[in-house]
Protein backbone atom coordinates (compact mmCIF):
# COMPACT_ATOMS: atom_id res chain seq x y z
CA UNK A 1 0.00 0.00 0.00
CA UNK A 2 1.44 3.30 -1.18
CA UNK A 3 1.65 6.18 0.44
CA UNK A 4 0.41 9.63 -1.26
CA UNK A 5 1.64 12.13 1.40
CA UNK A 6 2.31 12.92 5.08
CA UNK A 7 2.20 15.80 7.47
CA UNK A 8 3.95 16.57 10.65
CA UNK A 9 2.34 18.49 12.74
CA UNK A 10 3.92 20.49 16.02
CA UNK A 11 1.89 20.53 18.92
CA UNK A 12 2.06 21.92 22.47
CA UNK A 13 0.25 20.96 25.74
CA UNK A 14 -0.21 22.27 29.12
CA UNK A 15 2.20 21.03 31.48
CA UNK A 16 3.13 21.18 35.59
CA UNK A 17 5.68 22.22 37.15
CA UNK A 18 7.43 18.95 37.53
CA UNK A 19 11.10 19.13 39.35
CA UNK A 20 13.61 17.44 37.90
CA UNK A 21 17.59 17.27 38.26
CA UNK A 22 17.69 19.38 35.22
CA UNK A 23 15.32 21.85 37.02
CA UNK A 24 11.33 22.40 36.05
CA UNK A 25 9.01 21.07 33.20
CA UNK A 26 8.02 24.77 31.42
CA UNK A 27 4.26 25.61 30.65
CA UNK A 28 3.85 23.48 27.79
CA UNK A 29 5.14 20.71 26.88
CA UNK A 30 6.25 19.76 22.77
CA UNK A 31 5.26 16.93 20.48
CA UNK A 32 4.85 15.86 16.89
CA UNK A 33 2.16 14.31 15.15
CA UNK A 34 2.71 12.57 11.68
CA UNK A 35 -0.36 11.73 9.53
CA UNK A 36 0.49 9.17 6.49
CA UNK A 37 -2.11 9.03 3.94
CA UNK A 38 -2.14 6.64 2.13
CA UNK A 39 -3.94 4.92 -0.77
CA UNK A 40 -7.89 4.02 -0.11
CA UNK A 41 -7.90 6.83 2.35
CA UNK A 42 -6.11 4.41 4.81
CA UNK A 43 -4.07 7.30 7.32
CA UNK A 44 -1.90 6.21 9.77
CA UNK A 45 -0.70 7.54 12.94
CA UNK A 46 2.47 8.54 14.47
CA UNK A 47 3.83 10.38 17.74
CA UNK A 48 7.11 11.51 19.23
CA UNK A 49 9.55 14.55 20.13
CA UNK A 50 8.39 18.09 19.51
CA UNK A 51 11.79 20.06 20.06
CA UNK A 52 13.27 21.89 17.14
CA UNK A 53 16.12 19.74 16.26
CA UNK A 54 13.71 16.77 16.00
CA UNK A 55 11.39 18.40 13.81
CA UNK A 56 14.20 19.08 11.54
CA UNK A 57 15.39 15.90 11.32
CA UNK A 58 12.42 14.09 11.25
CA UNK A 59 10.62 16.52 8.01
CA UNK A 60 13.90 15.72 6.19
CA UNK A 61 12.58 12.08 5.69
CA UNK A 62 8.70 12.96 5.56
CA UNK A 63 9.10 15.35 2.87
CA UNK A 64 10.44 12.29 1.33
CA UNK A 65 7.71 9.23 2.07
CA UNK A 66 5.30 9.96 -0.64
CA UNK A 67 5.77 6.54 -3.16
CA UNK A 68 6.87 4.23 -0.38
CA UNK A 69 5.26 1.10 0.67
CA UNK A 70 3.89 1.15 4.00
CA UNK A 71 4.25 -2.66 4.14
CA UNK A 72 8.27 -2.26 3.22
CA UNK A 73 9.74 -1.50 6.72
CA UNK A 74 13.61 -2.25 5.87
CA UNK A 75 12.85 0.34 2.71
CA UNK A 76 12.05 2.50 5.37
CA UNK A 77 14.67 2.26 7.50
CA UNK A 78 17.29 2.79 4.44
CA UNK A 79 15.23 6.25 3.47
CA UNK A 80 15.60 7.26 6.99
CA UNK A 81 19.46 5.92 7.17
CA UNK A 82 20.43 7.68 3.68
CA UNK A 83 18.60 10.87 3.95
CA UNK A 84 19.85 11.20 7.64
CA UNK A 85 23.45 10.20 6.82
CA UNK A 86 25.40 11.71 9.59
CA UNK A 87 22.69 14.14 11.27
CA UNK A 88 22.29 14.27 15.08
CA UNK A 89 19.20 15.04 16.80
CA UNK A 90 20.42 17.26 19.82
CA UNK A 91 18.35 17.18 23.10
CA UNK A 92 19.61 20.00 25.35
CA UNK A 93 17.41 18.49 28.18
CA UNK A 94 19.56 15.53 28.99
CA UNK A 95 17.17 13.06 30.54
CA UNK A 96 17.33 9.85 28.22
CA UNK A 97 21.20 9.79 27.63
CA UNK A 98 23.40 11.12 25.21
CA UNK A 99 23.16 11.59 21.55
CA UNK A 100 24.44 10.20 18.24
CA UNK A 101 23.64 9.50 14.87
CA UNK A 102 22.72 6.30 15.35
CA UNK A 103 19.92 6.99 17.56
CA UNK A 104 18.59 9.89 15.83
CA UNK A 105 18.18 7.14 12.86
CA UNK A 106 16.45 5.10 15.36
CA UNK A 107 14.14 8.25 16.55
CA UNK A 108 12.89 9.26 13.32
CA UNK A 109 12.53 5.87 11.91
CA UNK A 110 10.20 5.53 14.80
CA UNK A 111 7.94 7.51 14.10
CA UNK A 112 7.20 6.53 11.02
CA UNK A 113 7.57 3.15 11.62
CA UNK A 114 4.84 3.52 14.28
CA UNK A 115 2.80 5.63 11.55
CA UNK A 116 3.87 2.81 9.09
CA UNK A 117 2.01 -0.05 11.43
CA UNK A 118 -0.96 1.86 12.29
CA UNK A 119 -1.76 1.61 8.57
CA UNK A 120 -0.99 -1.60 8.23
CA UNK A 121 -3.37 -2.47 10.65
CA UNK A 122 -6.42 -0.15 9.09
CA UNK A 123 -5.87 -1.95 6.14
CA UNK A 124 -5.63 -5.67 7.52
CA UNK A 125 -8.02 -4.61 9.77
CA UNK A 126 -5.99 -6.23 12.71
CA UNK A 127 -4.25 -4.03 15.82
CA UNK A 128 -0.28 -3.30 15.82
CA UNK A 129 -0.53 -5.84 18.88
CA UNK A 130 -1.44 -8.54 16.41
CA UNK A 131 1.26 -7.20 13.56
CA UNK A 132 3.88 -7.61 16.28
CA UNK A 133 3.03 -11.65 17.07
CA UNK A 134 0.29 -11.32 19.17
CA UNK A 135 -0.87 -10.02 22.69
CA UNK A 136 1.48 -11.88 25.10
CA UNK A 137 -0.97 -9.91 27.89
CA UNK A 138 -4.09 -8.04 27.55
CA UNK A 139 -3.66 -5.35 29.68
CA UNK A 140 -0.45 -3.79 30.50
CA UNK A 141 0.26 -2.49 33.89
CA UNK A 142 1.49 1.68 34.51
CA UNK A 143 2.84 2.93 37.79
CA UNK A 144 2.07 6.29 39.17
CA UNK A 145 4.63 8.78 38.32
CA UNK A 146 5.30 10.79 40.91
CA UNK A 147 6.80 14.13 40.87
CA UNK A 148 8.41 16.97 43.19
CA UNK A 149 6.40 19.99 41.58
CA UNK A 150 5.83 23.53 42.14
CA UNK A 151 2.09 24.88 43.12
CA UNK A 152 2.13 27.18 40.31
CA UNK A 153 3.92 28.17 37.24
CA UNK A 154 5.78 31.39 36.69
CA UNK A 155 2.95 33.23 35.53
CA UNK A 156 1.08 32.20 38.48
CA UNK A 157 -1.37 29.71 36.67
CA UNK A 158 -1.88 26.23 38.66
CA UNK A 159 -3.25 22.97 38.62
CA UNK A 160 -5.32 20.14 40.40
CA UNK A 161 -2.44 19.27 42.09
CA UNK A 162 -1.11 21.69 43.50
CA UNK A 163 2.06 22.22 45.84
CA UNK A 164 4.86 18.33 46.13
CA UNK A 165 7.94 19.51 48.02
CA UNK A 166 7.50 17.97 51.22
CA UNK A 167 7.11 13.65 51.93
CA UNK A 168 3.68 14.29 53.20
CA UNK A 169 2.92 16.50 50.24
CA UNK A 170 4.40 13.69 48.12
CA UNK A 171 2.14 11.15 49.94
CA UNK A 172 -1.33 12.98 48.98
CA UNK A 173 0.03 13.43 45.45
CA UNK A 174 0.76 9.10 45.39
CA UNK A 175 -2.80 9.14 47.32
CA UNK A 176 -4.96 11.47 44.67
CA UNK A 177 -3.13 9.65 41.66
CA UNK A 178 -3.56 5.52 43.19
CA UNK A 179 -7.19 6.61 43.91
CA UNK A 180 -8.07 8.04 40.24
CA UNK A 181 -6.12 5.27 38.36
CA UNK A 182 -5.88 2.35 40.55
CA UNK A 183 -1.87 1.91 39.93
CA UNK A 184 -0.11 -0.59 41.61
CA UNK A 185 2.66 0.53 41.71
CA UNK A 186 4.84 3.63 42.50
CA UNK A 187 7.84 5.71 41.30
CA UNK A 188 9.16 8.93 42.32
CA UNK A 189 11.12 11.38 40.02
CA UNK A 190 13.82 12.14 42.17
CA UNK A 191 17.34 14.38 41.67
CA UNK A 192 15.73 17.40 43.10
CA UNK A 193 16.54 17.83 46.82
CA UNK A 194 19.25 16.27 48.62
CA UNK A 195 19.20 11.75 49.12
CA UNK A 196 18.57 12.48 52.40
CA UNK A 197 15.22 14.05 51.94
CA UNK A 198 14.29 12.16 49.20
CA UNK A 199 14.77 8.83 50.96
CA UNK A 200 12.25 10.53 53.75
CA UNK A 201 10.18 10.60 50.44
CA UNK A 202 10.70 7.19 49.87
CA UNK A 203 9.66 5.64 53.35
CA UNK A 204 6.86 8.28 53.77
CA UNK A 205 4.87 6.54 50.45
CA UNK A 206 6.56 3.12 51.95
CA UNK A 207 4.59 3.71 54.88
CA UNK A 208 1.30 4.98 53.01
CA UNK A 209 1.59 2.13 50.93
CA UNK A 210 3.19 -0.62 52.50
CA UNK A 211 2.25 -3.03 49.50
CA UNK A 212 3.36 -1.19 46.50
CA UNK A 213 6.15 -1.60 45.29
CA UNK A 214 8.40 1.45 45.17
CA UNK A 215 11.27 3.10 42.40
CA UNK A 216 13.10 6.25 42.96
CA UNK A 217 14.67 8.07 40.07
CA UNK A 218 17.29 11.09 40.27
CA UNK A 219 18.47 11.41 36.43
CA UNK A 220 22.24 10.29 37.64
CA UNK A 221 22.19 13.11 40.19
CA UNK A 222 24.29 11.37 42.67
CA UNK A 223 28.07 10.29 42.85
CA UNK A 224 28.88 6.37 43.34
CA UNK A 225 29.21 6.88 47.27
CA UNK A 226 25.88 8.84 47.69
CA UNK A 227 24.07 6.24 45.42
CA UNK A 228 25.24 3.19 47.82
CA UNK A 229 24.28 5.32 51.08
CA UNK A 230 21.10 5.39 49.39
CA UNK A 231 20.56 1.69 48.07
CA UNK A 232 21.50 0.78 51.93
CA UNK A 233 19.27 2.79 53.34
CA UNK A 234 16.54 1.35 50.88
CA UNK A 235 17.08 -2.11 50.74
CA UNK A 236 13.52 -4.09 51.06
CA UNK A 237 12.02 -0.55 50.25
CA UNK A 238 12.87 -0.19 46.51
CA UNK A 239 11.94 -2.88 43.61
CA UNK A 240 14.38 -1.07 42.16
CA UNK A 241 16.67 2.33 42.01
CA UNK A 242 16.81 3.95 38.82
CA UNK A 243 20.01 5.95 37.47
CA UNK A 244 21.82 6.69 40.80
CA UNK A 245 24.61 7.85 38.91
CA UNK A 246 26.07 8.96 35.46
CA UNK A 247 27.80 6.46 32.99
CA UNK A 248 28.25 2.49 32.67
CA UNK A 249 31.01 2.11 34.57
CA UNK A 250 29.56 4.41 37.39
CA UNK A 251 26.57 2.28 37.14
CA UNK A 252 28.28 -0.84 37.31
CA UNK A 253 30.41 0.54 40.62
CA UNK A 254 27.30 1.14 42.05
CA UNK A 255 25.81 -2.30 41.27
CA UNK A 256 28.40 -4.24 42.56
CA UNK A 257 27.31 -2.71 46.12
CA UNK A 258 23.69 -1.94 45.80
CA UNK A 259 21.16 -4.55 47.16
CA UNK A 260 18.51 -3.96 44.70
CA UNK A 261 18.84 -4.00 41.03
CA UNK A 262 19.78 -0.78 38.86
CA UNK A 263 17.61 0.74 36.09
CA UNK A 264 17.90 2.72 33.31
CA UNK A 265 17.20 4.68 30.34
CA UNK A 266 20.07 6.77 30.62
CA UNK A 267 22.99 4.54 30.18
CA UNK A 268 21.37 2.00 28.30
CA UNK A 269 20.09 3.97 25.20
CA UNK A 270 21.26 1.97 21.92
CA UNK A 271 21.77 -1.59 21.27
CA UNK A 272 25.71 -0.33 20.69
CA UNK A 273 24.95 0.00 25.16
CA UNK A 274 24.00 -3.05 25.50
CA UNK A 275 27.60 -5.35 25.49
CA UNK A 276 29.44 -2.83 27.57
CA UNK A 277 26.57 -2.78 29.89
CA UNK A 278 25.76 -6.14 30.43
CA UNK A 279 29.26 -7.14 30.26
CA UNK A 280 29.75 -4.40 33.36
CA UNK A 281 27.03 -5.90 34.92
CA UNK A 282 25.53 -2.28 35.30
CA UNK A 283 22.16 -2.89 35.25
CA UNK A 284 19.35 -5.38 36.65
CA UNK A 285 16.57 -3.50 34.26
CA UNK A 286 16.21 -1.72 31.09
CA UNK A 287 13.80 0.59 30.58
CA UNK A 288 12.96 0.32 26.86
CA UNK A 289 11.19 3.18 25.01
CA UNK A 290 10.13 2.89 21.38
CA UNK A 291 10.78 6.65 20.54
CA UNK A 292 14.58 6.12 20.77
CA UNK A 293 15.20 2.58 20.47
CA UNK A 294 13.77 2.19 16.94
CA UNK A 295 10.71 1.73 16.82
CA UNK A 296 8.20 -1.29 18.11
CA UNK A 297 10.36 -3.79 16.37
CA UNK A 298 13.42 -3.24 17.63
CA UNK A 299 11.68 -2.78 21.12
CA UNK A 300 10.81 -6.20 21.16
CA UNK A 301 14.11 -7.07 20.04
CA UNK A 302 15.30 -5.34 23.07
CA UNK A 303 12.50 -7.18 25.23
CA UNK A 304 14.54 -10.38 23.63
CA UNK A 305 18.31 -9.90 24.45
CA UNK A 306 16.82 -8.45 27.61
CA UNK A 307 15.53 -11.98 28.51
CA UNK A 308 18.34 -14.03 26.95
CA UNK A 309 20.85 -11.60 29.65
CA UNK A 310 18.22 -11.82 32.61
CA UNK A 311 18.02 -8.29 32.64
CA UNK A 312 14.73 -7.55 33.46
CA UNK A 313 12.19 -4.55 31.20
CA UNK A 314 10.77 -1.78 31.83
CA UNK A 315 9.09 1.35 30.64
CA UNK A 316 10.48 4.96 30.03
CA UNK A 317 8.38 7.66 29.16
CA UNK A 318 8.36 11.65 28.41
CA UNK A 319 5.01 13.94 28.56
CA UNK A 320 3.23 12.41 25.88
CA UNK A 321 -0.19 11.97 23.74
CA UNK A 322 -2.74 9.39 23.25
CA UNK A 323 -0.69 8.23 19.85
CA UNK A 324 2.62 7.48 21.61
CA UNK A 325 0.53 5.67 24.97
CA UNK A 326 -1.79 3.41 22.08
CA UNK A 327 1.55 2.92 20.61
CA UNK A 328 3.37 1.88 24.33
CA UNK A 329 0.83 -0.32 25.22
CA UNK A 330 0.60 -2.28 22.06
CA UNK A 331 4.34 -3.01 21.96
CA UNK A 332 4.20 -3.47 26.19
CA UNK A 333 1.50 -6.11 24.79
CA UNK A 334 3.60 -8.03 22.60
CA UNK A 335 6.69 -7.75 25.05
CA UNK A 336 6.76 -11.24 26.71
CA UNK A 337 9.70 -10.37 28.72
CA UNK A 338 8.22 -7.43 30.51
CA UNK A 339 8.78 -7.59 33.88
CA UNK A 340 7.67 -4.44 35.85
CA UNK A 341 4.60 -1.48 35.34
CA UNK A 342 5.62 0.67 33.34
CA UNK A 343 6.21 4.44 33.45
CA UNK A 344 3.79 6.94 31.81
CA UNK A 345 3.32 10.93 32.00
CA UNK A 346 -0.39 10.36 31.54
CA UNK A 347 -2.13 11.56 34.62
CA UNK A 348 0.06 14.96 34.53
CA UNK A 349 -1.90 16.69 30.99
CA UNK A 350 -4.76 17.76 30.80
CA UNK A 351 -5.73 17.75 26.91
CA UNK A 352 -4.70 15.45 23.93
CA UNK A 353 -4.65 15.03 19.99
CA UNK A 354 -7.28 12.00 19.64
CA UNK A 355 -10.64 10.86 20.39
CA UNK A 356 -11.12 10.16 23.97
CA UNK A 357 -12.23 6.86 25.65
CA UNK A 358 -10.09 4.11 24.09
CA UNK A 359 -6.94 4.21 26.65
CA UNK A 360 -8.50 4.55 30.16
CA UNK A 361 -6.98 3.28 33.01
CA UNK A 362 -8.82 0.24 35.47
CA UNK A 363 -7.13 -0.60 38.15
CA UNK A 364 -3.67 0.91 36.95
CA UNK A 365 -3.86 -0.63 33.59
CA UNK A 366 -4.67 0.36 30.02
CA UNK A 367 -6.31 -2.75 27.88
CA UNK A 368 -5.04 -3.41 24.54
CA UNK A 369 -7.25 -1.39 22.28
CA UNK A 370 -8.66 -4.00 19.61
CA UNK A 371 -9.73 -1.69 17.15
CA UNK A 372 -7.48 -1.65 13.62
CA UNK A 373 -3.89 -0.45 13.80
CA UNK A 374 -3.58 1.57 16.80
CA UNK A 375 -7.23 1.79 18.20
CA UNK A 376 -6.86 5.53 18.34
CA UNK A 377 -8.14 8.36 16.13
CA UNK A 378 -7.25 11.55 16.11
CA UNK A 379 -9.70 14.53 17.18
CA UNK A 380 -8.97 17.35 14.44
CA UNK A 381 -10.47 20.19 16.32
CA UNK A 382 -7.88 19.28 19.39
CA UNK A 383 -4.94 18.67 16.99
CA UNK A 384 -5.51 22.47 15.49
CA UNK A 385 -5.44 23.56 19.11
CA UNK A 386 -2.74 22.10 20.47
CA UNK A 387 -0.77 23.42 16.84
CA UNK A 388 -2.67 26.50 17.54
CA UNK A 389 -0.60 26.74 21.25
CA UNK A 390 2.14 25.46 19.75
CA UNK A 391 2.75 28.32 17.17
CA UNK A 392 1.84 30.52 20.56
CA UNK A 393 3.70 29.44 23.51
CA UNK A 394 7.27 30.67 22.78
CA UNK A 395 9.04 27.29 22.99
CA UNK A 396 10.65 25.48 20.68
CA UNK A 397 12.85 23.23 23.02
CA UNK A 398 12.46 21.56 25.86
CA UNK A 399 14.77 23.37 28.29
CA UNK A 400 14.17 22.82 32.17
CA UNK A 401 17.39 24.55 33.04
CA UNK A 402 16.45 28.17 32.05
CA UNK A 403 12.84 28.06 33.48
CA UNK A 404 14.38 26.89 36.75
CA UNK A 405 16.97 29.69 36.86
CA UNK A 406 13.48 31.92 36.54
CA UNK A 407 12.64 30.18 40.53
CA UNK A 408 16.64 30.22 41.07
CA UNK A 409 19.00 32.71 39.29
CA UNK A 410 22.18 30.51 38.82
CA UNK A 411 21.11 27.06 38.87
CA UNK A 412 23.00 24.21 36.89
CA UNK A 413 21.53 21.01 36.93
CA UNK A 414 22.18 18.77 39.92
CA UNK A 415 24.13 15.87 37.65
CA UNK A 416 26.61 14.24 40.03
CA UNK A 417 26.11 16.76 42.84
CA UNK A 418 25.62 15.12 45.51
O1 LIG B 1 9.58 14.34 32.68
O2 LIG B 1 11.08 15.33 33.90
C1 LIG B 1 10.66 14.36 33.31
C2 LIG B 1 11.44 13.08 33.37
O3 LIG B 1 12.61 13.29 34.12
C3 LIG B 1 11.78 12.55 32.00
O4 LIG B 1 12.27 13.58 31.18
C4 LIG B 1 12.77 11.44 32.03
O5 LIG B 1 13.28 11.20 30.76
O6 LIG B 1 10.96 10.12 32.93
C5 LIG B 1 12.20 10.14 32.46
C6 LIG B 1 13.12 9.23 33.24
O7 LIG B 1 12.68 8.22 33.71
O8 LIG B 1 14.31 9.51 33.34
MG1 LIG C 1 14.57 7.46 34.33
Amino acid sequence: MKVLGATLTPVAFADPPLLNCMGVHEPSALRSVLEVECEDGVVGLGESYGDASFLEQARRVVERLAGADVFDLPGLRRLVTETLAGAVVTDAHGLIGGYSADKTVASVYSLIEVAFLDAQGHRLGVPVVDLLGGAARDRVDFSAYLFYKYETHQDGSGDRWGRALTPAEIVGQATTMIEEYGFGSIKLKGGVFAPEEECEAIEALAEAFPDLPLRLDPNAAWQVDTSVKVAERLDGVLEYLEDPTPGIEGMAAVARRAPMPLATNMCVVSFADVAPAFRAEAVGVVLSDHHFWGGLRDTLALGTTCGAFGVGLSMHSNSHLGISLAAMVHVAAATRQLTYACDTHWPWKTADVIEPGVLDFEGGAVAVPTGPGLGVSLDRDALARAHERYTTCGQTNRDDVSYMRRWEPGFTPNTARW
